[in-house]
Parts: structure tokens; C-alpha cells; sequence
């Protein structure tokens, strides 16, 4: 590989940083966008629609410096079901254990009222933990208006830095970059160089067809699917071979999701197929099944069963 790997595997630099950031925030404010732009490479899917990430997630960047930790998480909103509640507390346990916490602010808007609930709910966990703000999608705002902003959202809290910057068109996030490794403490490096995420081509591959299925539908149904592979086969240098459930909650779903005559599921397939060939550079045979789970987002037991991981009630 480079011959940066020397330096990696063995002769870290002595100032050498690491540690873990929280990316935390509204949904839809841009949270994945920013953990994708940074690493160059999509780990997390996006949307315009709301909840879109729904675990933590693990985003590895590094430089000869350091070595980032971003933690995608689970937009913090009010939780209607056992879903949204693990998804809060998922986000909430990575406040916990950050070296410092990223709170991702839209700057089209004003300051929401979720975003002062936010606000309490980080200086609630923080405790000493160094706080930045990234105001994101600058491109959306004329220079006095992200003024303006900047000092609106400056006030919701006590912080060590804000930062603009647009995911979207990559403005400011070299610089955010650095000024949050520059801030990180010194370590050493967790994961090795090339490394970008934790997550299997199995999730990587349901994500993906979730992607699909949150873009090409509306109202409740892009919070109501969950999607299980059930195979994945490299049958050759040139071949992968997977198979996907997609769960939704009730008949009427599963009828849009089919489509008239079969022309919804598709074009998800379609889709979905072309962007996971184009991923894991083979031809991809994509099989997908739909599937009814009756309210399975208000049954932990069925959501343990589609890998979210929550945790047992202690008796
Ligand atoms: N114009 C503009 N749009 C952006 C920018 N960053 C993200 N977006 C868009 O905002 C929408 C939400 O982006 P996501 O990255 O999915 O947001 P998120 O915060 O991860 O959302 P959740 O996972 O639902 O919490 C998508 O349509 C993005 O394309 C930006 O800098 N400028
Ligand atoms: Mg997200």
C-alpha cells in the first residue's frame, strides 16, 4: 500500500490524536451528509425525510495526524413509538461517550424549538465535554442572514467554537475538520488506516434498498420499513448475489410497495441494484421480498428480530 503505512502501523507521530466525536442533532439537519463529505466515501444513507439514520453509526477518518471517531446518530426528536425511543437513546448514549460533541444545526432556518429542547438535553449529558457547533447548509442563506443565525444559534448554548459549513457543496469542513482534530486529545490510532466504518456489506446493502425505499415514498411508510437480508452471496469475482425482506407494518403498505402490477418494487430494485453494483464493483442479482410485521416498531421483541439491538428491561 502507501508508504504513509510505515508511519501508520508503527512510528505514530508523537502528538499523534484520536478520540471519538458525537454527531448529534434535529433529523434532517445534515448529519450524515457531513459524516459522508468528510470521509469522501457514502457509509451513511440520506434523505430528505426525517429519521433517516436509525443506529449509531461508526465513521473512521484518518490522517497521518490522528484519527477521527464520528459518530452518525439517530436525529434527537420527541419518540412516538419503541422505535423512536431506542433511536433517542441511542443518540443520547453517544453524547455520553464522546471526546466532543458536534451539534449539526440547519442555518436556513431559525432556531426551532427542538433545538432548545437539544440544547438541554446536551447540557444535561455533556458534563465537561467540549461542545461545537456546525451550522450546516450555508448554501441556502445570503451573508446576512447566516450573520444573523450565527448569533441566534450561538445563544441556545455555551460553546467552544461554531462553524459554518455546507455537507452539501463540502464549504468549511476541511477547516472543521482540522479544528476539531486539532482539539482531540492525544492517543493512538484505533482502527487501522483504511478502515472507513464498522458496518458489513450486509448492512451496507439493506441500508441502501432502506435508502431507496425512503426516497421513492411518502408519509408513513419510509418510518415503517425495515429491511432484513436474508442472503448474501459473492458467487463470483463478478457476482453477488443478495436476498432482502422489506418489513412493513400493515397490507396496505405492503400494496404500495408492490406497486400497480409490480412497478414500485422494480424500480426500488432497480435502484437500489445499481448503486450496490456500483459499490462493491460486481453485477449485482438483487432479490426482494416484502413482507407484513404488524406493528413492529412498537414490539421490541420484533425489533430485536430485524438487529436493532435493544436493550432487555432488567426485572
Ligand atoms: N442545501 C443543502 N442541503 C443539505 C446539506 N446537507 C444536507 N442536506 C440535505 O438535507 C437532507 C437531510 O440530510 P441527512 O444527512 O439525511 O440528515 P440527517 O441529519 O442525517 O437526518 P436523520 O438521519 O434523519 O437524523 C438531505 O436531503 C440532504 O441532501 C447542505 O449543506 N446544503
Ligand atoms: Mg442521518
Amino acid at each position: 500500500m502507501s508508504e504513509l503505512d510505515t508511519v501508520f502501523e508503527d512510528n505514530l507521530p508523537p502528538d499523534h490524536r484520536s478520540g471519538i466525536i458525537a454527531v448529534a442533532g434535529r433529523p434532517n439537519v445534515g448529519k450524515s451528509t457531513l459524516i459522508n463529505r468528510i470521509l469522501g466515501q457514502k457509509i451513511a444513507i440520506v434523505s430528505p425525510k426525517p429519521q433517516t439514520t436509525r443506529r449509531q453509526q461508526l465513521g473512521i477518518y484518518t490522517v497521518e495526524r490522528g484519527q477521527i471517531l464520528f459518530m452518525d446518530t439517530p436525529g434527537l426528536h420527541k419518540p412516538q413509538h419503541k422505535l423512536g425511543e431506542f433511536m433517542v437513546t441511542m443518540a443520547e448514549d453517544a453524547l455520553k461517550d464522546a471526546d466532543i460533541i458536534l451539534w449539526v444545526l440547519d442555518i436556513s432556518v431559525e432556531p426551532q424549538e427542538a433545538d432548545r429542547h437539544i440544547a438541554e438535553t446536551i447540557a444535561r449529558l455533556r458534563g465537561e465535554t467540549e461542545l461545537v457547533l456546525a451550522l450546516n447548509k450555508i448554501d441556502l442563506v445570503d451573508s446576512k442572514t447566516r450573520e444573523a443565525r450565527l448569533a441566534a444559534y450561538g445563544e441556545l448554548i455555551p460553546n467552544d467554537a461554531a462553524v459554518l459549513v455546507s455537507a452539501a457543496e463540502g464549504t468549511g469542513v476541511t477547516e472543521l475538520v482540522d479544528f476539531l482534530m486539532d482539539n482531540l486529545p492525544k492517543g493512538p490510532r484505533y482502527y487501522p488506516i483504511d478502515q472507513v466504518s464498522e458496518v458489513s456489506q450486509r448492512f451496507i446493502a439493506a441500508e441502501v434498498i432502506r435508502e431507496k425505499i425512503i426516497l421513492n415514498t411518502d408519509q408513513e411508510i419510509p418510518h415503517s420499513v425495515a429491511v432484513e437480508i436474508n442472503e448474501y452471496k459473492e458467487r463470483s469475482e463478478k457476482m453477488t448475489y443478495i436476498s432482502a425482506i422489506i418489513y412493513v407494518e400493515r397490507d396496505s403498505q405492503k400494496g404500495i410497495i408492490i406497486g400497480k402490477g409490480g412497478d414500485m418494487i422494480k424500480r426500488l430494485g432497480a435502484e437500489a441494484r445499481e448503486e450496490l453494483a456500483t459499490m462493491l464493483g460486481t453485477q449485482v442479482y438483487l432479490e426482494l421480498h416484502v413482507k407484513v410485521l404488524k406493528n413492529w416498531r412498537g414490539d421490541e421483541d420484533l425489533m430485536r428480530r430485524l438487529g436493532y439491538r435493544i436493550p432487555k428491561k432488567e426485572d
